[in-house]
């Protein structure tokens, strides 16, 4: 099987810090290869999405899988399904996986975050973000706030960066530090992936207009027993998984 990432570390060390922050950046772990064919398979999702009406319910932005081979075969391709398994335990199911592509002059998102067994932590739900190209702050870049995650709140949102402040982190501080919760912008050179707890509050700036596009897949796992919103998997997928995938489909 053909790598997807270089060498990095992810341990115990590296699972506390991201069970402390709700997010966790491997600057850079894609190897050229899977950059190359992750770009080409998020440029193909695009041109299918702009060809695609918006009644067509397993659309290929939202099921991006199964629109493209390539990013069918990364579902259960070794390495990913070694990483998820770091951060979630043995028993996982494959959630969705989205094209995030964002266009120069793209309005971003504001502040949100997911649901997903909101009050039982011991069922988690990871967003792995492949930001094959990158991004810098303030264009196209992901925002977090460390330590939002561990409120389990499905319903944070913010308008902008204020909206937030003003609201849902007014007077917050992070559970096991006491320190206020604030708000910070990443960045990423190209190929790096990051993961998110799916509670983790989360914004994204817009895209200047001068810059191309930003090609960006989530990849979302979770461990079984709760109904998952998100879990955007048409039938046909479903009943026909891409080759070891078939453990990792099904809701419970
Ligand atoms: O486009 C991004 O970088 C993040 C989008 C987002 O909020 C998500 O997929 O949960
Ligand atoms: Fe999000």
């Amino acid at each position: 099987m053909e790598r997807i990432f270089h060498q990095y570390a992810f341990g115990e060390r590296e699972q506390r810090m991201m069970d402390h922050d709700g997010h966790y950046l491997l600057p850079g772990v894609m190897t050229k290869t899977a950059q190359e064919k992750m770009t080409e398979a998020l440029r193909s999702v695009q041109e299918l999405s702009a060809q695609t009406g918006p009644e067509e319910k397993r659309h290929p932005q939202r099921y991006s899988a199964e629109w493209n081979e390539y990013l069918a075969s990364l579902i259960a391709h070794p390495q990913m399904l070694e990483l998820a398994r770091r951060i979630l335990g043995k028993n996982i199911r494959y959630d969705h996986c989205v094209a995030l592509n964002r266009p120069g002059g793209n309005g971003g998102i504001g502040w949100h975050s997911h649901a997903y067994s909101d009050d039982d932590p011991s069922l988690g739900f990871v967003r792995i973000f492949f930001y094959v190209n990158g991004f810098e702050p303030g264009d196209g870049g992901l925002k977090v706030s460390a330590g939002s995650h561990l409120f389990r709140d499905a319903r944070i949102h913010g308008r902008d960066d204020d909206d937030l402040r003003n609201g849902w982190l007014a007077g917050k501080t992070h559970l096991k530090t006491g320190e206020p919760l604030s708000i910070q912008e990443l960045s990423a050179p190209a190929g790096t992936v990051a993961l998110m707890w799916t509670h983790a509050a989360h914004a994204v700036s817009p895209r200047r207009q001068g810059s191309p596009t930003r090609w960006t897949a989530v990849y979302a796992y979770r461990n079984p027993g709760r109904p998952s919103g998100a879990r955007w998997i048409g039938e046909a997928f479903e009943k026909n998984p891409p080759p070891g995938a078939e453990g990792l489909m099904s809701l419970m």
